[in-house]
């Protein structure tokens, strides 16, 4: 563990955290069941801090499969400039701390009004993105590890889901399109049944100035691709969260890709997408890392469409 340490400049307390929360590694046990971490790994783990200290998220890049992250450092080392996510880092400290504090505290007392009262004061005093990242998807997260501990029930998850995806159904009925706006289909594909990423990513581009063709979850590629022509889109988003090994998946990225018409822009985000990396390229996807990086792409792709 000292060895790997100081050759990858992370702490042993990093090193097990990434491999218990992560599985960013998974290093052998010698017989006294110490570690016995390869080359490969140490490779990886040296890799990821690069990756981290550009910006990126550890959920992200810990799903990566080595080529893919071989790739992105490589990327990130040639932009000149700290990476396009480094400035997350430096937003300057909000009320949120305290509003997930009280969201979380509400959750617990499965006291739904409490949670609704958070998210409408939220809304009131951060922005949209803030609202998103800074604290919805916290708070998501926070559930999904107290869950996972046993801390919290599926009760107290249900509550939330209901109560955050009620706020963003809402959220997105205040936006209104301009006339003309391009379109964008957003959905889970087949057997993906977390809805919250595809919600936020539909508000994401309403608020960008998109008309959404909002499908929800689990679509056959035939039918995303078919609301796509019927809708004359020009992008689709997809939201992967879990899981991240689906075998049918990458088939029915082939096959979307091979039904829709040419020209049509795919992104795909949520926690699991980067999983699926290899064959995301292979269909021209584009691997978006967050919601604000999704913002980005459609405000670009927007002006080229104009
Ligand atoms: C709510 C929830 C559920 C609900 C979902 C209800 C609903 N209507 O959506 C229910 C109860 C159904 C559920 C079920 C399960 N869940 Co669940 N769930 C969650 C929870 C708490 C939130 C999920 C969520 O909405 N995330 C979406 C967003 C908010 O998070 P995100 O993926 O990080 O997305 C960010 C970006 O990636 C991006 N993004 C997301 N989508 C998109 C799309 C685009 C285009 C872009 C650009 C960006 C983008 O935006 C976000 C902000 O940056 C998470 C905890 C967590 N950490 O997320 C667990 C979690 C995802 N679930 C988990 C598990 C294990 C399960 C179950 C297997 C549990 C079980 N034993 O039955 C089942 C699986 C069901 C299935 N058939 O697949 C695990 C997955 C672990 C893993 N990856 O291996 C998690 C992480 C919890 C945990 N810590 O263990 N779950």
């Amino acid at each position: 563990m000292q060895v790997v340490a100081r050759a990858t400049g992370l702490s042993p307390d990093v090193l097990r955290a990434w491999e218990r929360r992560y599985r960013a590694v998974d290093p052998g046990r010698t017989p006294g069941a110490h570690r016995l971490y390869s080359d490969a790994d140490i490779a990886r783990l040296t890799l990821m801090r690069k990756a981290l200290a550009a910006g990126r998220r550890i959920g992200f890049v810990a799903r990566l499969p080595m080529e893919e992250l071989e790739l992105l450092v490589a990327q990130d080392e040639a932009r000149p400039a700290p990476g396009p996510l480094a400035s997350r880092r430096t937003i300057s400290p909000l009320p949120e701390s305290s509003l997930l504090a009280r969201g979380f505290a509400a959750i617990e007392r499965l006291d739904g009004p409490a949670l609704e009262r958070v998210l409408t004061d939220a809304g009131v005093t951060l922005t949209m993105p803030q609202m998103l990242e800074e604290l919805l998807v916290p708070l998501l997260q926070e559930i999904g590890t107290a869950w996972r501990h046993g801390r919290i029930g599926i009760r107290h998850e249900h509550l939330a889901t209901a109560a955050i995806r009620a706020w963003l159904v809402g959220a997105r009925q205040v936006q209104s399109p301009p006339a003309h706006a391009p379109a964008i289909v957003v959905a889970t594909p087949a057997g993906q049944v977390h809805e919250l990423g595809a919600l936020m990513a539909a508000l994401v581009a309403e608020s960008a100035g998109w008309q959404v063709i909002y499908l929800g979850v689990d679509l056959p590629a035939d039918e995303i691709a078919a609301a796509a022509r019927q809708g004359e889109a020009r992008a689709v988003a997809l939201s992967v969260v879990y899981p991240p090994d689906d075998p049918r998946l990458p088939h029915d990225l082939r096959r979307l890709r091979r039904l829709l018409p040419g020209g049509v822009a795919l992104f795909a985000g949520g926690d699991a997408a980067a999983a699926y990396a290899g064959v995301l390229r292979e269909v021209d996807a584009r691997l978006v890392e967050s919601i604000s990086e999704l913002r980005e792409a459609l405000d670009a792709l927007r002006r080229r469409v104009a």
